[in-house]
């Protein structure tokens, strides 16, 4: 673990290239639109987003539009063309919340291409927040949404016939080749890519600043590969996968869901932001939270948190390495950073 001297020392963020950036270019940027989302992959999520938030639109429409565009992209393992569950059907999670406390959610979809628009759509026109199952997806086809095939893609039917071989019910999530020889029998954490390059995670969450000062954020996700049929994680649980107060921040994140609802993860974090804690502090003591409860079984799971606060302050910190985020802005361009973890 490192210690705290070392965390002040290293500053706020970890960029995976040569592009030089820091926290007080985040303060100055302050007012300025911004979105953050997880991973190497929130580049194509805030390639959604940002055209929103470029001509002085809503946060609210720049975070739907980030989840429409990573669910758009097949090859990504978020949406339709994620894993499915071990009876090998794809069920998905997704919840959405704005700068007001509205917020809508859907999990167990099925066959839905756009569940955060579903969860969109509950928000603007249901008096209610959560819609599950069966009553989500024809909530969905009442409103227009199309029922798709529910035909596994080629990247998840070739995942799911190599876990069919031992059919091992083994939930971890963004955490590879568990107990690999060549690691001396330990496990490896490299979540942002498998050995065939597909991405190692199933969720994207996405926060932003609009120009007006506002926040908003959503989180959608095919859920942990192989999963029970049924289960649901942290992802569309408003408090836990996502969480936006206007007067203070929004929070999402991504890992082992169990683990994030058991704390209200995102939640917590805005709440450690409220005291006062920069984004990457709050995000660092949620993480401790939950490292505390088992530190033991902590080394064998991945969580990582996004916080972006009203200022337009962004911080990361995750329980392993190998979680990353990616941030646009007038003056950021679509950049991958890499965040501080817990255990090295
Ligand atoms: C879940 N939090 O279903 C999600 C999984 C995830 O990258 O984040 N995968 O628990």
């Amino acid at each position: 673990m490192k210690s705290r001297r070392s965390f002040l020392r290293l500053g706020a963020f970890f960029p995976l290239t040569h592009f030089s950036f820091n926290r007080l270019l985040v303060g100055e940027a302050a007012g300025q639109p911004l979105v953050v989302s997880t991973w190497d992959s929130g580049i194509i999520a805030n390639k959604g987003a940002w055209p929103v938030l470029q001509r002085g639109g809503k946060a609210i429409d720049a975070v739907e539009q980030a989840g429409i565009a990573i669910e758009n992209d097949i090859n990504c393992c978020v949406g339709l063309g994620g894993n499915p569950d071990r009876d090998g059907r794809v069920t998905l999670d997704s919840c959405i919340m704005d700068d007001r406390f509205n917020c809508g959610s859907v999990a167990f979809l099925e066959r839905i291409k756009h569940p955060v628009s579903v969860a969109r759509k509950i928000m603007d026109t249901t008096p209610h927040v959560m819609l599950v199952g069966e009553g989500a997806q024809q909530f969905a086809v009442e409103n227009g949404f199309v029922l798709e095939s529910g035909k596994l893609s080629a990247g998840a039917q070739k995942t799911y016939r190599k876990w069919l071989e031992k059919s091992e019910y083994k939930p971890i999530i963004n955490v590879e080749n568990q107990k690999r020889p060549d690691a001396g029998g330990k496990g490896v954490f490299a979540p942002n890519k498998l050995d065939d390059g597909t991405p190692n995670h199933d969720t994207m969450g996405t926060v932003a600043l609009d120009a007006a000062g506002n926040l908003s954020g959503m989180c959608t996700t095919s859920g942990m590969g192989f999963k029970m049929r049924g289960r649901v994680g942290d992802s569309p649980i408003i408090g836990a996968g996502l969480y936006v107060d206007n007067e203070v921040g929004a929070v999402t994140c991504s890992g082992q869901g169990e683990e994030v609802i058991r704390m209200c993860g995102s939640h917590l974090v805005v709440e450690f932001m409220r005291q006062g804690l920069a984004p990457k502090e709050a995000c660092r003591r949620a993480i401790e939270r939950i490292v505390k409860r088992d530190p033991l079984r902590a080394k064998e799971f991945q969580v990582g948190f996004i916080a972006l606060n009203r200022q337009g302050e962004v911080g990361a910190f995750s329980v392993q390495p190998g979680f990353s985020y990616t941030i646009t802005s007038a003056t950021v361009s679509h950049q991958v950073y890499k965040s501080e973890s817990y255990f090295s």
